[in-house]
């Protein structure tokens, strides 16, 4: 380049300085921004019944697009591998403490990126490659972390299952311990994505006692009921427990891992960093400690008991209209609706949904003969729904809604499409840019 061109290649990006640190996501990238805007309509028309999501408060968005974007630190507050870092150790700390006090744990890390990274960390921490572990299998409803052949833990480690009992499709736990004194798992894994009933934590307990494995509870979808104490506390009975902050906890998205043994410390926080990530990210830190802080708020404990009402409502509408519901019912934010006997499959439902503004995911019913990539069942979930404030009358017309659209009975779509939308829009969401 000559010195000329340099000199006005300078003087360009001294000028971009000015509107680099002014301008604002509309003026500085309006294709981004219109993507955005777009995504906001769509979430504010819609009923979103996605079991993973959940609506965070302005509070938590605001800390998420934060300055603690900027910095980068490695290690843990006291002792990091980047200067500048005091501020972080202080937020780092804050949300260890409302980590802590919210579940009742003596140590919490909240550096993990998702709930997978959470569970990675712990099986490295805790196992050896090839040492056994018993989870609850993919089909009955768990985790691809907790073992999945196309998981890295399905890889490393020697997993073994347990599922449900044919009857009922609850954790068939006489199973659970005769596959324990079988293989002697030195992990068992409890928790997973679309299993909608409370666990039977002391049941868990005294097997794991009894074949002297380590408990790990992913309290991923429920963790919110923990927290405003509809459900019992993991915490109380596991080893670890692992959640991811963004379901029904309704933080930021990211994964946390608590536990009260200091003998396990080291091996966990060092399986974290360095085992398997490297630098956190202090802005979703921050907004995790943002949304930790508002689970310790009454509130939260009225929110957590409207979640599970509202869950029970729509459980209960959808069986009053005649669909199947795995376990008839829910003790969660979540449901598994079974479409074996209906002509679809979860792809065409979801799809069918979705046209009527209703938005889920497919999903896996308990020994489903589908592959997950059309599978015969629905999962469902309210706390998105119940963070923007609806109630138990609006969430059994949804229930009809579905009952209607899955059973061939909706005779005009069009009109229900507008319908979902006037309900939708009546509830609460932020402000549109
Ligand atoms: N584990 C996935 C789910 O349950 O949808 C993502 O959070």
């Amino acid at each position: 380049m000559s010195p000329d061109a340099l000199a006005a290649a300078g003087n360009a990006f001294d000028d971009s300085l000015d509107t680099y640190f002014r301008n604002g996501l509309a003026d500085a990238d309006g294709d981004v921004a219109a993507l955005i805007r777009a995504e906001g309509d769509r979430q504010s028309r819609g009923i979103e019944l996605i079991a993973s999501e959940n609506v965070v408060s302005r509070a938590v968005l605001e800390a998420q697009g934060s300055w603690f974007c900027n910095k980068t630190v490695e290690g843990y507050p006291g002792a990091r591998y980047h200067g500048g870092a005091e501020i972080a150790d202080a937020l780092e700390t804050l949300g260890e403490r409302r980590a802590c006090a919210l579940f009742g744990a003596r140590q919490a890390n909240l550096q993990p990126h998702s709930g997978s990274q959470a569970n990675l960390a712990v099986f490295s921490a805790l196992l050896k490659p090839s040492d056994p572990v018993l989870g609850l299998d993919l089909k009955c409803g768990g985790h691809l972390s907790h073992g999945s052949s196309a998981n890295i833990s399905g890889k490393v480690y020697d997993i073994r299952a347990y599922g449900l009992r044919p009857d009922d499709g609850r954790i068939d736990m006489d199973q659970l311990r005769d596959a324990a004194r079988k293989h002697r798992p030195k992990l068992i894994v409890a928790g997973g994505s679309s299993y909608p009933r409370e666990l039977d934590l002391k049941g868990f307990r005294e097997i794991a006692d009894e074949v002297e494995a380590r408990l790990l509870v992913d309290m991923a979808h429920f963790a919110g009921l923990v927290a405003g104490q509809v459900l019992g506390n993991p915490v109380d009975y596991a080893d670890i427990v692992t959640t991811t902050t963004y379901k029904s906890l309704r933080g930021a998205r990211g994964g946390m891992i608590l536990w009260n043994d200091e003998g396990l410390s080291r091996p966990l926080r060092s399986a974290v960093f360095p085992g398997v990530q490297g630098s956190p990210l202090l802005h979703m830190m921050a907004a995790k400690a943002v949304g930790l802080g508002e689970a310790l708020q009454p509130a939260f404990k009225d929110y957590a008991r409207r979640v599970r009402n509202n869950a029970r409502a729509l459980a209960d509408e959808m069986m009053n209209c005649g669909l199947k519901v795995v376990t008839d019912g829910t003790d969660t934010p979540l449901i598994l609706v079974d479409l074996s006997g209906l002509e679809t499959d979860g792809q065409t439902a979801s799809d069918a949904l979705a046209a009527i503004g209703i938005t889920c995911n497919k999903n896996l019913i308990p020994n489903d003969p589908r592959p997950p990539s059309t599978a015969s069942g629905l999962r469902f979930g309210v706390s998105a729904m119940t963070s923007r404030g609806i109630r138990e009358s609006d969430i059994r017309r949804v229930g009809r809604w579905v009952a209607d659209c899955l059973l061939g009975r909706m005779q005009d779509t069009g009109r229900v499409r507008q319908d979902v939308e006037r309900m939708a829009r009546s509830f609460r969401y932020y402000p549109m840019p």
